[in-house]
């Protein structure tokens, strides 16, 4: 018997030049940046895994047992014989654990490591076979346009996007409203019933949000730290790891997770004829995590086109669930 194959369109060509534009100017910034989408290569995708069992690390464990505990109030927003799309679906494991209880007729898995993702779906289509499995390689932070033919099938069923995890948070407060906007556009297109359930990570005290990215196994610090690694491979840089230390402080202000990597020592960092110089205890900016209230949220949903919402905490409304259309 021949096994069901996933469907796979691969949007996302990386644009080398314009990756390396923009790693320089981030370089060069006076605070230097780096994107947080650089994180995922293969091994920064297997770290991220890593973290997401980690006993500081709530959010992920906390958004299950929500989905477990509350399971059948949150299953009765999913609406039936619906196309799912998944963004950032990573290794689709979230997804898996949600088959437990409702099933899609199509589930379309779309994530910006494409290797990665198509791994994972040939599994998770072994073990579906009824369901059509989809998966897209695209970069969907700045627009949200699918393959045509997977665009028109889009609009034939409810469709029920879902964004877990809290990524929404890599996202700054007017990227998160633009994305929601599109996320909404998207929902607009399906059959009546379609909408989106998403993933929020709540404001709460400063050290369960510092311990949640400063383990103390160190995988969070491996995951940073990788990332100049990657700079190394795509830029040709010469990037020392060992000359760079993990950081995570919660900016209360802004209410975000900082994640930066500090130099040890004064060095200078050379690449493609160009170099940087950074002194002791300098740093680079890596990643944002933002940190919402409920209320902010629930606006947000509204700013961006949704007209309903409804949500689900854990007992320590450390994490809430969203279903919006
Ligand atoms: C993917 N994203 C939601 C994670 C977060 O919590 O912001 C990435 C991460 N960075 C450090 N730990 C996890």
């Amino acid at each position: 018997m021949q096994l069901k194959q996933p469907l796979f369109f691969d949007t996302y060509k990386e644009n080398k030049d314009a990756d390396i534009q923009a790693l320089i100017q981030g370089l060069l910034c006076p605070q230097a940046t780096l994107s947080p989408k650089y994180f995922y290569d293969e091994m920064g995708s297997v770290l991220f895994d890593a973290i997401t069992l980690l006993p500081e690390y709530y959010p992920t464990r906390t958004e299950l047992e929500i989905f477990t505990q509350q399971a059948n109030e949150i299953h009765a927003h999913f609406p039936k014989s619906a196309t799912w799309v998944e963004l950032g679906a990573g290794s689709c494991q979230k997804a898996a654990q949600l088959f437990t209880h409702s099933k899609p007729s199509t589930y379309v898995a779309v994530d910006i490591s494409v290797d990665y993702l198509s791994q994972h779906l040939k599994d998770l289509q072994a073990k579906n076979s009824d369901v059509n499995v989809v998966g897209v390689g695209m970069d969907f932070s700045h627009s949200l346009t699918f393959p045509d033919k997977l665009q028109q099938q889009l609009t034939l069923d409810p469709l029920l996007a879902l964004y877990l995890g809290s990524s929404l948070g890599n996202f700054n407060p007017i990227e998160a409203l633009y994305f929601l906007q599109r996320v909404a556009n998207l929902c607009k297109m399906g059959q009546p019933g379609s909408g989106l359930i998403i993933g929020i990570d709540l404001v709460k005290d400063s050290s369960t949000l510092e311990r949640a990215y400063a383990d103390d196994l160190g995988v969070t610090a491996a995951f940073n730290l990788n990332v100049l690694r990657r700079v190394n491979s795509l830029l040709g840089s010469d990037f020392d790891v060992r000359d760079w230390q993990h950081s995570a402080r919660f900016n209360v202000q802004e209410s975000r997770v900082e994640m930066h990597l500090q130099a040890k020592k004064n060095l200078s960092v050379q690449w493609q004829g160009q170099q940087r110089h950074f002194k002791q205890d300098e740093t680079i900016h890596t990643e944002n995590s933002y940190k919402w209230s409920v209320k902010k949220f629930t606006t947000l949903l509204l700013q961006a086109g949704f007209t309903n919402t409804r949500h689900w905490t854990d007992q320590k409304s450390h994490y809430a669930l969203f279903w919006a259309n």
